[in-house]
């Protein structure tokens, strides 16, 4: 028996029961026990099963893997980390890495946002920065400023304050009692009628932020802290923002003194062609929340990044106080960290956003040819994403796309399917020969499952 054989003859016996799988249909893989999704290793924009398949990575990990797998660099970075230090408190010390990962971050940042608070995940952060915008506005005599405003279809994480301003219906609706009060919601900005098979940003949309005029004329603006969305809706299926709808929202916010928080855990760091989505797409928001791609997905890790006078604000009582009482155990982790210098190099060094703007280029062309495939009733794209929706089957909802997924798995490629959504975000090492292997194979997928 070969070395391959024998671990997949020993995945084979694997108690599946313990392990409560996240965002997963347990039943169905329990049922299944698919080895070709059971990943061992991986290496540049290819994972490996346990049966020694190898899979093209079309989402990137799960958005976060930009630089593809076990990138010498990090690799190497991250183990000479252990060998200086494993870990150092994140309360009251510090190690000078993490001050310089800040500084570093806070230049790639839009003019005026550089101010840094490290998390171990985009839920956090995201909680993170609801926190710190009630505290903005409390320390500056504006208490009243409590509610949020999020925006159907947005994902925040899962954390309860990331769920109360999301919109994914699945996400709230077994949780609502534990959900924040007060929050609104924006309309989403997908509609099949007016923008399916857009190329780029919608020209059809921009109205849509005036109904934030609307909700705050409902509460008054003394009462809203902050509107918070994805520059680019990622979880959602890449539903990209309509041209003009995200300056119309800054223009708002600002009017009303009311907080722009970006959500950039997956718009960040080099994915939309640029650092940030509020560079892509012009407009600058005055907090954005980071995850994913800020590390390579190496190590947890998230943040949020402030403008200065947000900081400033807090800056107040006697100097030896705690200002805000907020922190994780593992904020600013010395690997995350390490992971995070390493991947900002080569974020520099090869000019990662440059690179995601050329595959999105390719991936952008090629995906729209699969307009015309069996069910397929719109097709998104923004820069290094992409999305493929389809008619869902009659009474079985979702389970068109498990089917594409499912094809996709024998023709060596891993895809991310969401409702009856794929989803599209490879790696920026990937080739063009690679996109061109990744659209075709999908077009198979579509007709497979047709
Ligand atoms: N905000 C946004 C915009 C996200 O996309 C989170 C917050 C939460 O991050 P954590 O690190 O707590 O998971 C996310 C996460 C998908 C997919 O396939 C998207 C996410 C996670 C997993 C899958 O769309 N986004």
């Amino acid at each position: 028996m070969n070395d391959k054989t024998a671990e997949a003859t020993s995945a084979a016996d694997l108690d599946l029961d313990p392990y409560w799988m996240p965002f997963t249909h347990n039943r169905y893989f329990k049922q299944k026990r698919p080895l070709d999704r059971l990943l061992v290793s991986a290496k540049g924009a290819y994972y490996t099963t346990v049966e020694g398949q190898k899979l093209f990575d079309g989402l990137s990990g799960l958005w976060c893997c930009g630089l593809g797998h076990g990138h010498p660099h990090i690799v190497d970075a991250v183990k000479k980390q252990l060998d200086e230090v494993d870990y150092v408190p994140a309360f009251q010390v510090s190690s000078p890495e993490t001050f310089r990962l800040a500084s570093r971050i806070a230049k790639l940042a839009p003019p005026g946002l550089n101010r840094v608070f490290f998390t171990n995940s985009g839920s956090e952060a995201v909680d993170t920065s609801l926190k710190i915008a009630l505290g903005y506005h409390r320390l500056r005599g504006e208490a009243s400023r409590t509610r949020f405003i999020g925006r159907e279809k947005g994902y925040h994480g899962v954390g309860l304050g990331g769920i109360s301003v999301g919109g994914m219906v699945a996400n709230r609706k077994m949780f609502a009692p534990a959900m924040i009060p007060g929050v609104d919601h924006l309309p989403h900005t997908h509609s099949l009628k007016d923008m399916a098979f857009s190329v780029g940003q919608p020209t059809w949309g921009a109205h849509l932020a005036d109904e934030l005029e609307r909700i705050v004329a409902l509460h008054d603006a003394s009462t809203i802290a902050a509107v918070i969305v994805e520059p680019m809706q990622g979880s959602a299926g890449v539903v990209v923002p309509p041209q003009g709808y995200l300056e119309k929202l800054r223009e708002i916010c600002t009017k009303h003194g009311i907080l722009l928080i970006f959500d950039e855990v997956i718009t960040g760091f080099g994915r939309m062609g640029a650092a940030f989505g509020a560079q892509a797409f012009g407009v600058t928001p005055d907090l954005i929340t980071f995850a994913k791609g800020v590390n390579n997905g190496t190590v947890p890790m998230g943040g949020v990044i402030c403008r200065q006078d947000i900081y400033d604000a807090y800056m107040q009582g006697p100097d030896w106080a705690v200002e805000l009482f907020h922190g994780y155990t593992y904020s600013g982790h010395p690997l995350a960290v390490a992971a995070a210098h390493a991947t900002l190099d080569l974020f520099e060094s090869e000019d990662l956003p440059a690179k995601f703007a050329e595959v999105g280029r390719q991936l952008g062309a090629a995906v729209h040819g699969l307009r015309g495939e069996p069910h397929v009733i719109d097709i998104r794209n923004c820069a290094a994403a992409a999305a493929v929706e389809l008619t869902p089957i009659a009474g079985k909802p979702g389970l068109r796309a498990v089917r594409i997924f499912e094809e996709a798995l024998k023709r060596g490629l891993l895809l991310r399917f969401t409702a009856d959504m794929i989803a599209l975000a490879p790696p920026a090492i990937s080739t063009e020969d690679e996109i061109e292997r990744l659209i075709e194979g999908l077009r198979e997928c579509i007709r497979a499952a047709a």
